[in-house]
């Protein structure tokens, strides 16, 4: 496509500058550029696409930056990206050194919110808004949130709050009836009731005008059907919830009508209390194929754009995701106490296949991972065997639910986490780096960490063998490619696996470090250095030797290798070598002796293995 504006737009102020009966055209370029570009490199897609209008029509209408944009999650927040000063750099959006695939306030004036984990839009708008009226300034603020987005606890305490405080905030409500997968939930479907009510409400205009059109009778039949009319209200009138919160409602209006959009944007500018524009899009919109398919184009690699074929790497291992969910699937099979529990993820954990075979055993609870705990914690207390399916980086979110509810009640809920460790593209926002550290400081919780994808499975396996929570974290991405095992294997509570022996040095790593390990193993023999290497499976950072076998006395001595130069004095995928002579770490000082057994430990200290 030869493009005719979009090679112009350097700012959002280049594009107040085109006639608005041109910004149709302006559209186009920019869903035709996206998709050329993410074709090629991949991200996310049809979010953006679905937006393109909403995105025009809002740098438009406001004087960004000065008027502040918030956007939820920012996955769909590319349009915005190009048109205000990134377009030349798109092409570099999530790879090294290019720019992010989420809004950044240090990669640009426009991105006034970092966003990326869903739910945090009107509560960031919010305390914008505060702080503008508190220092006596005059710019708006406008929060985009998605269907999806809304179900989101956070969003729902910042309409709660916004409503009483009855701030200048303009909350467009961009509803494509989608999360990734479709929207579930109560919210959902009284969104789809406000867009739909719309056939009611001509329907109750023609009944009306139907009755008075009766001689004589009319009036007292209209009179009758008041009753009913006033008890359908709801779905009768469009945005009662949010009335009734404090907001002033628009909609749903068509946000692909340029016209529309922009009419009802300058509309509702100047309101001076909190306003909701509900507008109707749809995911995937001006490329058919992310049309007809929006979830498999919510996130792409890359793809051949007249066919939408996914380009295929060859020959490669199963994923961690993929083994997780025939695992949970064979498992759930034998098990009717298994319950499959997701925020919102089905896809990206790995449930899809569960939820078709197990529908009465599945639930996609929205984008609520704390909910997910909590729930999960309640079928646990009643002798189900939940497994929550989460990405590592979500759990966050549920901190205090894991802690609160699962490991102060020591009720049985296995946690997938998915995408533990550094993800790649999608940046710091979503690296599952803290899982490890933050679950260890939990009392009574089993965090395990497959080396591979045959130990994922018999770690599943023993998670819903597990007296209490459970954790087991493992990376994005392709397997080890090893052999599965044909029967699951209970593995021993805290027991590390001994790979390889040597005198010289100890490696104790854990989950996707073991195999680099082995091979840094490997490479040392070569140099002259044997080293033993372990795989401790178990996270106990905090537990010091506990992770080794029979309490690091087998390969190490008392924590010494064998001719008592090495140290190995801390889980992980960590290497110590203490040289001779020097001073023994002071966390080990007095470390269990020579085959001390593990039940002579004082309780407290065994909390962690949740017997
Ligand atoms: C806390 C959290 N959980 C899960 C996700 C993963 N996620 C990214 S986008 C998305 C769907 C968002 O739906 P919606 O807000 O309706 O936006 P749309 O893509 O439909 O435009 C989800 C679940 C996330 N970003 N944050």
């Amino acid at each position: 496509m030869e493009y005719k504006y979009l090679p112009r737009i350097d700012s959002p102020a280049d594009l107040r500058k085109i006639p608005r009966e041109e910004l149709p055209l302006v559209v186009d370029e920019l869903r035709d550029y996206m998709v050329s570009v993410i074709s090629k490199i991949g991200g996310h897609l049809a979010s953006s696409l679905g937006a393109a209008e909403l995105t025009v029509a809002l740098h438009y209408t406001f004087d960004t930056p000065k008027d502040k944009i918030v956007w939820d999650v920012g996955h769909q927040a590319y349009g915005h990206k190009i048109l205000t000063g990134r377009r030349d750099r798109f092409p570099t959006i999530r790879q090294y050194g290019g720019i992010s695939g989420f809004p950044s306030r240090e990669e640009s004036p426009y991105d006034t919110f970092n966003v990326a984990h869903a739910g945090t839009a009107i509560s960031g708008a919010l305390g914008m808004a505060v702080a503008r009226d508190l220092k006596g300034e005059d710019y708006h603020v406008v929060a985009v949130v998605g269907d999806g987005g809304l179900t989101v606890g956070e969003e729902l305490e910042g309409i709660n709050n916004l409503g009483t405080l009855q701030k200048k905030v303009l909350v467009i409500l961009n509803d494509n009836m989608m999360s990734i997968s479709p929207n579930v939930g109560a919210l959902a479907g009284y969104l789809n009731r406000i867009v739909h009510g719309q056939a009611y409400h001509r329907l109750r205009e023609e009944v009306e005008r139907l009755m008075l059109s009766v001689p004589r009778l009319g009036p007292r039949l209209l009179r009758m059907s008041k009753d009913i009319v006033e008890s359908a209200k709801t779905v009768l009138i469009p945005g009662l919830v949010f009335e009734e919160l404090g907001f002033e409602y628009f909609g749903p209006i068509n946000g692909h009508d340029m016209h529309e959009l922009l009419a009802v944007l300058a509309k509702v500018k100047n309101h001076s209390k909190p306003t909701l524009v509900h507008i109707v899009t749809q995911k995937g919109k001006g490329y058919p194929i992310a049309e007809k398919l929006p979830v498999k184009y919510h996130g792409v690699t890359q793809f051949d754009v007249s066919t939408g074929a996914f380009h295929k790497l060859p020959g490669k291992a199963p994923t961690y995701t993929a083994v997780f969910g025939k695992a949970l699937c064979e498992l759930a099979e034998k098990d009717s106490r298994i319950v499959g529990i997701t925020a919102a993820m089905s896809e990206g954990t790995g449930l899809d296949e569960f939820s078709k075979r197990f529908p009465e055993r599945f639930f996609d609870v929205g984008i609520a991972e704390q909910h997910a705990v909590t729930f999960a914690t309640g079928l646990a207390c009643e002798g189900m065997r939940p497994v929550v399916a989460v990405y590592s980086t979500f759990l966050q979110r549920a901190f205090d639910q894991v802690l609160h509810d699962a490991c102060l009640m020591r009720a049985p809920v296995a946690f997938a986490l998915d995408r533990g460790g550094i993800v790649g593209a999608d940046g710091p926002t979503h690296h599952g780096l803290y899982d490890l550290v933050f679950l260890s400081a939990l009392p009574g919780i089993v965090v395990m960490a497959p080396k591979d994808e045959n130990e994922l499975r018999h770690m599943l396996y023993t998670a819903l063998t597990v007296a209490g929570p459970s954790a087991l974290r493992y990376p994005r991405g392709n397997g080890i490619g090893i052999p599965i095992d044909p029967e699951f294997k209970k593995l021993e509570i805290g027991k590390s696996e001994i790979l390889r022996e040597g005198g010289d040095i100890g490696i104790l790593a854990l989950g996707s470090m073991v195999y680099p390990c082995l091979e840094a193993a490997t490479r040392l023999e070569a140099m002259g250095i044997c080293a033993t290497v372990i795989n401790a499976r178990y996270e106990a950072a905090r537990c010091g030797f506990d992770l080794l076998p029979g309490g690091g006395e087998a390969i190490l001595g008392d924590g010494r290798g064998r001719d008592g130069s090495g140290w190995l004095w801390r889980s992980g995928s960590c290497l110590a070598s203490r040289p001779k002579g020097s001073r023994q770490h002071p966390a080990h000082r007095g470390a269990r002796p020579h085959h001390s057994p593990r039940r002579a430990r004082p309780a407290a200290r065994q909390v962690w293995t949740g017997r």
